[in-house]
């Protein structure tokens, strides 16, 4: 854990480097050449190819029959998934749902300068697809934090992607909750092979307008090189956790609250930055002691080591500077006055104010999205919202007068430019 004060030599270098810029995935790395090769795989031999990825991969061998799951594999995970679980599903829905709603964009429409009627239309895409990560933790509540926006925007078609064990089984929690968060179709594929199947489609999967989720470094550099194909939400990699607080703050919940987005483990990455030498101290020796009592310590230990920094700043309005420079997934903030220190945040994807609002209420509950920008790219994306499964059209109408009150500039327009048909479709209208 690289614990540094502004005191310190390597202190303004440490920081310059949280100033940081999401490289698109691995340009020029082998992860970037792996992926292209299964992509152009996959449009070349369609099915064959994802079988074999999957095969090679996942240990599963596929048949254009199983590669989708069955409903007797749905019936069964409903059999199988306890009330609780039910329960917390349609809680988090209702919230996703609610969240939705609000986000959603409307139509509407207005009279410009000169009398023609503008407007926007909003309607769902027809068919989009979700990946849903398979790996070191079954992620129940990454299905709902995808597909239930789509759902909610009232998407007709959700082909959900994710990655069964070796044999052919998908956790029923998990499989409860996507078909529970719209998914009409659920590939039991994961991987670049998974993504390049529902850009491109194949013999048995119809290919989708545009895929939501995260994933792993191959999933993430496949949605990247398959923008053109479809469209995307953005590129959320390893989660991450940034706390801004002073003197005020609880270190036993600020310990807890980096912990919690540690054991999601690889690259995760946990910071924390306070003006107060006391709270500094006693955050450290409460993320060894939290630590040790947790059951994903191995993870906890890695993030610990390679993921972690502790910044002692001259003041909170550094700390802010930082978390601005550094665009965290998700900021906590426990801070006096934090409604002042709040209005000077911009780049954060998911901001929790105060001291009691843990992330991982949001992580599974509150309503937003967690599927957020990290590595930096909050400075240019944010997370992923309702909105995006809806696509837009601009509307225009006219009568004469507004015809023939846009005629001066459109001719004017058409000189400059010269394009004299466009100014003549104008005029020959005019009476
Ligand atoms: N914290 C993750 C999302 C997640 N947490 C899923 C638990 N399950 C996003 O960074
Ligand atoms: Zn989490």
């Amino acid at each position: 854990m690289k614990v540094l004060s502004h005191k310190d030599a390597a202190y303004a270098r440490f920081v310059k480097k949280l100033n940081r810029r999401a490289v698109p995935g691995a340009a020029g790395s082998q992860v970037e050449e792996i992926v292209s090769s299964i992509v152009s795989d996959v449009q070349k031999r369609g099915n064959a190819a994802v079988f074999e990825y999957t095969e090679k991969f996942d240990g599963l061998r596929l048949s254009a029959k199983s590669l989708f799951v069955s409903q007797e594999e749905i019936d069964e995970a409903y059999a199988a998934v306890d009330a609780d679980v039910k329960k917390a599903v349609a809680a988090s829905r209702r919230n996703i749902h609610a969240f939705a709603k609000r986000s959603m964009r409307k139509d509407w429409k207005a009279k410009n300068r000169e009398g023609v009627i503008v407007g926007e239309r909003f309607t769902p895409y027809d068919r989009v697809g979700v990946y849903v990560p398979g790996g070191k933790a079954p992620l129940v509540s990454s299905a709902l934090m995808t597909a239930a926006f789509g759902q909610a925007t009232g998407v007709p078609e959700i082909l959900a992607a994710t990655p069964a064990g070796k044999d052919g089984k998908i956790n029923p929690a998990l499989l409860y909750a996507l078909v529970e968060s719209g998914a009409t179709e659920i590939i039991k594929v994961g991987g670049a092979q998974a993504i390049a199947a529902m850009a491109l489609g194949t013999k048995s999967v119809l290919p989708v307008e545009k895929i939501f989720g995260p994933g792993n470094s191959f999933v993430v550099e496949a949605k990247r090189q398959l923008v053109g194909a479809v469209s995307i939400d953005l590129l959320p990699g390893p989660s991450e956790v940034l706390i801004v607080a002073d003197k005020t703050a609880n270190a036993q919940f600020i310990a807890a609250d980096m912990l919690a987005q540690a054991e999601h483990g690889g690259d995760s990455v946990i910071g924390f930055a306070t003006n107060s030498k006391a709270l500094l101290n006693k955050v450290e020796k409460e993320l060894e002691k939290q630590a040790a009592e947790l059951s994903r310590e191995k993870y906890l230990r890695e993030v610990l080591k390679n993921g972690t920094f502790c910044l002692l700043t001259k003041s909170i309005e550094e700390a802010v500077e930082i978390c601005n420079a550094f665009a965290p997934e998700h900021l906590s903030l426990v801070v006096e006055n934090e409604d002042c220190w709040l209005d000077q945040i911009r780049t954060a994807g998911a901001i929790y104010v105060g001291p009691l609002a843990a992330v991982a209420v949001g992580d599974f509950l509150a309503g937003p999205s967690h599927t957020l920008p990290t590595g930096g790219s909050g400075k240019s994306f944010s997370g992923l919202r309702a909105d995006q499964f809806q696509r837009r059209a601009s509307i225009v109408r006219m009568d004469q007068q507004a015809l023939q009150k846009s005629l001066p500039a459109v001719e004017t327009f058409s000189r400059v430019e010269g394009l004299d048909a466009h100014g003549r479709s104008v005029s020959i209208r005019v009476e």
